[in-house]
């Protein structure tokens, strides 16, 4: 692509809704689908959704037992997703897939992997930011409940390098806390991609709908802009058996621009060639970190997890 000084081929694949009774064939038909037309486009990477593979079951009250056992997967690739690996190596385009991961000795997260162009497994994120509550609220729509089906993330902000680009993961939640951001980009990160599931409705205090697609994009934006990095990020999206989800897939600029955005609640892919050397201007002349960082008076951020009591230090 003449004019981009280090272009990468950058696709995101948002889905539309996965209903309850959706088996993970059909699911990953689609998946297929959009890595075709993904490739048509000459994506070199592709972002999938976060817990891609079924409907949000985050939203329904059951037993833990159960949701293993009806949303788990208990290897990756396995049995399901195996023509979707077969074909990425088949097609040289490197992906991220989130889905719940059920480990050999019992441990629930909410997962992401990164695959490189051969589709094997370079990276596995474990959602930390985990939102909602692990108690049944009887009289809400609908319920939040990963503080109930999944365990904290334990293997922190990683970046991998992966057909020579540094790209860090994360999901959803975790793209509204400033400090995943900075964490991978600490680590040189060239790109942040995601997956997310974002109820449009606020089931705590009614909230203008509006502004859960405007903090979505900001979260975007603004992360992307403040660590100079690209952000990629992939809805499941519509409405998954009457709940409603954003829509809002979007591939967003070092300079905090979005420049492409999914227009419908569907499966829909959007495409980007995307240049690296932009996030390198901003990190060399505005987020220069070890130019201009102070982590000296930074302190707080690692001490105290809620706020707490001001300073007030007085002026010697
Ligand atoms: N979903 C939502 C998200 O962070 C949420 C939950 C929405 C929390 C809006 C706070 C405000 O996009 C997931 N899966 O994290």
């Amino acid at each position: 692509m003449n004019g981009l000084k280090r272009p990468f081929a950058l696709a995101v694949a948002q889905l539309g809704p996965i209903a309850l009774a959706d088996n993970r064939a059909s699911v990953v038909k689609r998946l297929i689908t959009l890595l075709k037309e993904a490739h048509s486009r000459g994506a070199k990477f592709v972002v999938f959704p976060e817990l891609a593979l079924t409907t949000f079951f985050p939203r329904y009250w059951m037993t833990e037992d159960e949701a293993t056992e009806r949303f788990f997967e208990r290897g990756m690739p396995n049995t399901d997703t195996k023509p979707l690996f077969d074909l990425a190596a088949e097609l040289k385009i490197g992906f991220y897939l989130g889905y719940a991961e059920l480990t050999p000795d019992g441990r629930r997260f909410n997962t992401s992997i990164l695959t490189d162009e051969n589709a094997q497994i370079v990276g596995r994120y474990r959602k930390i930011h985990l939102p909602g509550h692990a108690h049944h609220i009887p009289t809400a729509p609908f319920q939040h409940l990963e503080k109930k089906f999944f365990d904290v993330g334990n293997e922190g902000f990683n970046v991998w390098t992966t057909q020579d680009v540094r790209i860090g993961m994360c999901i959803c939640n975790d793209r509204r806390w400033a400090e995943t951001y900075r964490v991978m980009a600490l680590q040189s990160a060239e790109i942040v991609v995601l997956g997310y599931n974002t109820p449009s409705m606020n089931i705590h205090w009614n909230e203008p709908p509006h502004l859960r697609m405007f903090h979505h994009l900001l979260s975007l934006q603004g992360n992307a802009y403040q660590n100079g990095v690209w952000v990629a990020a992939a809805a499941k999206c519509g409405a998954e058996d009457g709940f409603h989800m954003i829509g809002g897939s979007a591939i967003v600029s070092p300079t905090g621009e979005i420049v492409a955005q999914a227009q419908s609640e569907e499966d829909e892919l959007i495409f980007a060639n995307i240049d690296l050397a932009i996030g390198e201007s901003f990190r060399e002349h505005v987020f220069n970190f070890g130019k201009h960082r102070r982590p000296e008076h930074y302190g707080l951020i690692i001490e105290r997890t809620g706020a707490g009591a001001p300073l007030g230090k007085k002026p010697d």
